[in-house]
């Protein structure tokens, strides 16, 4: 193992007080000084139940535009599914640890998929409180069972389950996304790569932590992918920066929780954002979250739509192939 796991940090060697340096952040990344408390509007909550399809698309534009992320409730997933789902990667990083070293990143592979502890390296060389297994869901071309834990049992198939039922939510908030622009329905899926997106499920790991004024779960970043669509469990963690203060995101049951990431700005010229995000850890509980990536195929192009670029509005970004864009941004290099 080339990197020690927070997890087995957290059950061997930590005292009271105290966390390993590399985990202290620098004071204007810490949460105990940055977090804002005052009153501030809460993460856009849509509701896919309305009746009025047009309400949707306003709220899901206006939120796109203003927040780059926001809540879905009456989504269509089954609440027991989302929970069974939750439970097998509970039961998953549950394992003893060798077990789940089977399913480690293997050293160096270009491959993101994995058991992990750390994508990229932080600027300021700080780690994150945190563990996470990646690995692709969707489409069938693209899977590599070797990622897919084969304990407990039925990881695999719900997981299959939940990629039909994200597939059909995904399919409407591109439809929504697009007309939201004034685009035709399936514009903005094709232009993210239309049937070969593909689906990347994350789950992450935070175990408690003694002092969580000091760390964060996750860095602060916009997501690489063209949208992601998250489920957290129930302990709160997840912020957002927005208006230049770092609020926290209400948890709300059964949710799912849109992010717009960089290749839907980059597709509506920056008409909708992506948005920046970090987590904050618990003292005393494991939070947990679900994160599936929508990405485009490695060699597929995107660049500002031309419908969306006039000489009122030039393009604001270069037409990039993803792997080269991904690249860039895990190594932080200019785009
Ligand atoms: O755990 C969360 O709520 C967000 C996770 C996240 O931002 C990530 O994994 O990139």
């Amino acid at each position: 193992m080339e990197v020690e796991r927070v997890q087995a940090i957290v059950s061997s060697s930590l005292t009271e007080d105290n966390i390993p340096t590399e985990f202290i952040r620098p004071e204007d990344e810490q949460p105990a000084i940055t977090t804002f408390h005052g009153p501030i509007p809460d993460i856009p909550v849509i509701d896919f139940s309305d009746p009025d399809q047009d309400n949707i698309i306003r709220l899901i534009a206006n939120a796109s535009r203003d927040w780059g992320i926001f809540q879905v409730v009456n989504h269509g997933i089954p609440f027991d599914l989302i929970q069974t789902l939750q439970l097998i990667g509970k039961q998953f990083f549950n394992l003893p640890q060798e077990e789940k070293e089977v399913y480690a990143k293997p050293p160096r592979a270009h491959t993101i998929e994995g058991y992990g502890s750390k994508v990229g390296e932080d600027v300021n060389g700080k780690k994150n409180w945190s563990d996470y297994l990646f690995h692709r869901i969707w489409p069938a071309s693209c899977i590599n069972h070797q990622f897919w834990p084969k304990n407990p049992p039925s990881y695999r198939a719900v997981n299959e389950e939940y990629a039909q039922e994200v597939r059909k939510v995904v399919d409407k908030l591109f439809k929504w996304l697009s007309i939201g622009l004034g685009l035709e329905a399936d514009v903005l899926k094709e232009g993210a790569g239309g049937e070969e997106i593909e689906y990347l499920m994350k789950i992450n790991y935070y175990p408690p932590c003694p002092r969580p004024d000091l760390t964060l779960g996750v860095a602060s970043h916009t997501d690489l992918s063209a949208m992601t669509v998250l489920v957290p469990n129930e302990v709160p963690g997840l912020q957002v920066f927005k208006d230049d203060h770092w609020i926290d995101a209400k948890y709300i049951p059964g949710a799912l929780i849109v992010h717009i990431g960089d290749q839907i700005e980059i597709l509506s010229n920056g008409k909708y954002k992506s948005v920046l995000h970090r987590t904050t850890v618990d003292k005393k509980k494991t939070r947990m979250s679900w994160p599936v990536f929508l990405e485009p195929p490695g060699e597929f192009v995107v660049g500002s739509l031309p419908q969306l670029v006039d000489p009122q509005n030039p393009p604001k970004y270069k037409p990039k192939k993803f792997k080269d864009y991904s690249y860039c941004k895990l190594n932080k290099l200019p785009q």
